[in-house]
């Protein structure tokens, strides 16, 4: 029996102190009190689940987004420990897992070793900033709940319910987001964001079947399933299917020592880009780090091996570059690891040199057995390289001939660009307009000193379908990459951009949406560094207008127009649909979509470069098909934008 001392004693203070921390500084454990925050909570406690699973524990874990706002993920894992934890006494597992920070994985020992560390905060974590958590969990045949008020706060102890159905056992936690966190962008769950984040648990974790569910009124109610049998193997097959492969088979090796282990599935692609992607412990190591570095070592190093030893490279030929080798790549890398150190800006790139050695010695072992096991499928990837180290040479002849014509810095700007007058990057911006009267307008409605225009005309190639030595002839891409200054590709160097905003600016129509698409993927593939550091931005011209009186409103979008009906109740208004730029006059352009202090712009980011490497694809590749299906199905889903 506890008296009332031991059930609130300075174990308890702390417990409380440590979530109010979490509730103070939000951003320190998710990031951001936006959207990415807000499923960072979500992501947070799937970890949990496929940790589980990990573990070899779990096989399924099942996740419903309520109509009430909440998100339930429930796996049949082995269920968080019920009994009293040695170290708080009186209280449960469950309520310790719940109330301390990173007391997720201190014990139970063993199972825990492989977990993400990354986003492993903890699920307490979710709980503090949650207005309501409950957690279920079946063990010992037994079903038991325990609930928890906003921040955190127990409502009573673990309680038994009753039985837990015959033989199972597992955790269900269901959780409603705190709107008082979530202030600035609300605490509505992304279905799509959410299945891509789960596509990819299931992929990384063979066999788990995931499904998925969105009960919420107005959402598409039917249920997802994600189990995929063929693991990384079939993440690349899926990464390749909007693609043309090289040869049909995937190829797949994996290693272990010491407890840490290495997988790798393989394919080329009849492209041009390398779409190498990494993982450590489940978590994506978007900067890449060790493991990538070994592989591409030994990737590169076990293909001129082989193309020397069959001659396919003569003695006089040069050994192929890493870069030709990598060309029309696609790769999963899997580490899994006890002491991951993640690294670097974004904390997305993996720091274990033992991971570099491990990978690399079983890339050179293993890939090079599987090249002599394929002789069809080898051969083709060292004529493909060998085609592409022709590429790079005519590439760089072609860009070189570029350079010589305009040998002066800060001469051959493009004759179409409007510059600025300042030279003070930070505080310039670049509009890229489509159509040379919107670009008229544009012209007469910027600030000079700060606002430089550039009329983009028709379509600009389409650049996943182009080498390098070709769309370097292309007028338009030339006159981009001239005026941002910076080069492109390898030799893109973000300390040398001319403006520090980039901004798109064309109609909301179809057309226009697809030469913003264009130019997010010319950005996306040659500049990349420039989206990445956020300076890529969509303008936003207005979609209605509407007559107050004498004077004309203009109104963003839907919402916008709600608003305004909302603050003009019993009246009765004429909306006008703004179809175009060019339906603006000059003043209006200015006033609505560019002046600074009255505009709004959509910053470009890459969230996931997985999916938005994907998105590209099916959106330029050559598979008419699959892009098709994928423009009818996704028409509202703009992937590149954190909105
Ligand atoms: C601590 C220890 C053990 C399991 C868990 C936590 C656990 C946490 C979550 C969160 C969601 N689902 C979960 N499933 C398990 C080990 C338990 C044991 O050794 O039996």
């Amino acid at each position: 029996m506890a008296d009332i001392g031991d059930s609130y004693g300075s174990k308890d203070i702390q417990v409380l102190e440590g979530l109010e921390a979490v509730r103070k500084r939000p951003g320190m454990y998710i990031g951001s009190t936006g959207l990415n925050g807000l499923h960072h909570l979500f992501v947070e406690v799937v970890d949990n689940a496929v940790d589980e699973a990990m573990a070899g524990h779990c096989d399924r874990i099942d996740i419903t987004l309520l109509d009430d706002g909440g998100c339930r993920v429930a796996d049949n894992g082995r269920g968080i420990p019920v009994d009293a934890h040695p170290k708080y006494k009186n209280k449960s597992g469950v309520e310790v897992v719940l109330t301390v920070l990173h007391a997720g994985g201190k014990f139970g020992g063993s199972g825990y070793k492989m977990s993400g560390g990354l986003h492993g905060v903890g699920v307490s974590v979710v709980n503090a900033l949650s207005q309501r958590l409950v957690v279920e969990v079946d063990r010992n045949g037994k079903h038991h709940r325990m609930e928890f008020a906003k921040g955190g706060k127990p409502q009573g102890a673990l309680e038994v319910t009753g039985n837990a159905p015959r033989g199972r056992s597992g955790t269900t936690v269901t959780f409603w987001p705190d709107p008082e966190i979530f202030s600035s962008e609300g605490t509505d769950f992304r279905a799509q964001t959410l299945l891509e984040k789960l596509q990819v648990y299931a992929f990384l974790n063979k066999g788990l079947e995931i499904r998925f569910t969105d009960e919420r009124p107005g959402h598409d109610n039917e249920r997802k399933v994600y189990r995929y049998n063929g693991g990384i193997e079939d993440f690349v097959r899926h990464l390749n299917a909007s693609k043309e492969a090289l040869f049909k088979r995937v190829g797949y090796y994996g290693a272990s020592e010491d407890g840490q282990e290495v997988e790798v599935a393989f394919q080329w692609n009849t492209g041009y880009y390398d779409g190498i992607h990494s993982f450590a412990n489940g978590i994506a190591t978007v900067e890449g780090g060790m493991h990538e570095e070994g592989f591409k070592k030994a990737l590169t190093n076990a293909i001129n091996g082989y193309a020397r030893a069959r001659n396919l490279l003569k003695e006089k030929d040069e050994r192929l570059l890493g870069e030709d080798i990598r060309e029309g790549l696609t790769a999963i890398l899997t580490v899994r690891l006890t002491d991951p150190q993640f690294e670097g800006q974004t904390k997305g790139k993996l720091g274990n040199v033992s991971m570099r050695s491990l990978m690399e010695r079983a890339t050179n072992e293993k890939l090079g057995d599987w090249l002599e096991e394929h002789p069809a499928e080898a051969r083709q990837i060292v004529q493909k390289a060998i085609q592409a180290s022709r590429a790079r040479l005519a590439a760089r002849q072609a860009r070189d001939a570029t350079r010589r014509k305009s040998p002066l810095e800060g001469a051959g700007m493009p004759g179409k660009l409007t510059d600025c007058s300042s030279r003070n990057a930070r505080e310039t911006e670049l509009f890229i307009v489509e159509g040379d009267s919107a670009g008229g307008s544009a012209i007469k409605a910027r600030d000079p000193e700060r606002q430089a225009v550039l009329p983009i005309r028709g379509k600009i190639l389409n650049v996943e379908r182009a080498r390098l030595d070709r769309m370097l002839k292309n007028q338009e891409v030339e006159a981009l990459v001239k005026a941002v200054g910076a080069g492109l590709g390898d030799d893109f160097d973000l300390d040398k951009i001319r403006y520090h905003k980039i901004i798109v600016m064309a109609d909301a129509d179809v057309d226009g949406s697809h030469i913003r698409t264009l130019l997010l993927t010319f950005f996306f593939r040659q500049m990349q560094a420039l989206v990445e550091a956020g300076h890529v931005y969509i303008a936003q011209p207005p979609l209605y207008s509407v007559e107050v009186g004498k004077e004309k409103a203009y109104l963003k979008d839907d919402a916008a127009r709600d608003r305004f009906l909302a603050e003009h109740p019993g009246k009765h208004f004429e909306f006008g649909r703004l179809k175009g730029l060019g339906e603006m006059d000059w003043q209006e352009l200015g006033e609505t979509t560019m002046h600074p202090a009255r505009r709004t712009l959509l910053q470009v980011s890459v969230e996931q470069a997985t999916i938005a490497d994907e998105v590209t694809s099916v959106l330029m590749g050559n598979d008419v098909e699959v892009r098709k299906h994928f423009i009818t199905t996704n028409a509202n889903d703009v992937r590149f934008l954190d909105i």
